[in-house]
């Protein structure tokens, strides 16, 4: 099968365009990872080539030895995707001891897999573990409004996740883990990877403080979904600062503990703190 026919390649093309459309990649911003299951590697074996060497990744990921990736291109424009993926987008191999990959797809003219690959690998390598193997997509954008919030609000796990939740009844469904927050790292290697990795133990979403978010998925819909929900709730609360900054009601810790039983789902008793105040937002005191 040619691979630009492969429906992994057509649905992670969609979603950079969706992307981009939402306006979260301004030039090269943001970059996105599929974890390609052996059934669509076969599929597309006899169009990969050997031709490339096996090249550092610059973290340790044994547990995802063997394993390929679609992955955007370091300097590329998610605007440019679906213009010209086999430029923009490559799939990779990596090697028996998780320390080295090499191109088998893409990248024609001769780039190289995004600078945030440490992250995004060491991410996969631990969702691929707390999901059985379920989680496949590792998704970075620079949504406004989470960055827009990561100047006003503590940057702490309980805050973020709270504020977000409150802005959205449906939010803690959609991540009743929560939110991590790191922050701020000079992006591009493996410290900021190895931080991000850890809070993925526990989230599926990780906010970089002053530069964008991280999320993880099973299919590209739950991923965009996820990104998207966040990203929306953060916009709401930015337009309740703007509009004064003082919430006259809100969803209480009771109301999340009612939520909990009508939609089975379970919220760490962490994030339902009580408040001084229930109308006032954090970074927002006076
Ligand atoms: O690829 O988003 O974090 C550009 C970035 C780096
Ligand atoms: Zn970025």
């Amino acid at each position: 099968m040619k691979v630009l026919e492969a429906r992994f390649m057509r649905d992670f093309i969609n979603m950079a365009q969706e992307g981009y459309e939402q306006g979260w990649h301004e030039r090269n911003g943001g970059n996105l990872s599929y974890r390609i299951k052996p059934h669509e590697v076969e599929a597309i074996r006899d169009r990969l080539s050997d031709h490339h060497d096996w090249q550092p990744i610059g973290a340790s990921v044994p547990d995802l030895a063997g394993e390929f990736f679609l992955v955007t291109g370091t300097g590329q424009f998610f605007r440019n995707v679906p213009i010209d993926p086999e430029v923009t987008l490559g799939i990779i191999e990596i090697d028996e001891t998780g320390e080295n990959y090499r191109i088998r797809w893409g990248y024609v003219e001769g780039g190289r897999p995004t600078s945030e690959l440490p992250t995004h690998l060491l991410n996969h390598q631990v969702r691929k573990r707390v999901t059985n193997g379920k989680d496949r997509i590792i998704y970075h954008a620079h949504t406004t409004n989470i960055i827009a919030l990561s100047f006003v609000l503590p940057l702490k796990d309980e805050v973020f996740t709270r504020e977000l939740w409150e802005m959205a009844t449906e939010c803690p469904v959609v991540f009743p883990q929560g939110i991590g927050v790191v922050e701020w790292m000079v992006p591009g290697g493996r410290e900021i990877g190895i931080v991000t990795s850890e809070l993925m133990e526990k989230y599926s979403a990780v906010v970089w403080a002053m530069h964008g978010m991280f999320c993880s998925g099973s299919t590209f819909d739950e991923t965009f979904g996820l990104m998207h929900t966040i990203e929306k709730a953060a916009e709401i609360l930015c337009k309740v600062m703007m509009m004064g900054g003082r919430k006259r009601q809100t969803i209480t810790p009771n109301n999340f503990r009612d939520l909990e039983k009508g939609f089975k789902i379970t919220l760490d008793e962490r994030f339902l703190y009580e408040k001084e105040d229930n109308g006032v937002i954090p970074g927002m005191e006076d």
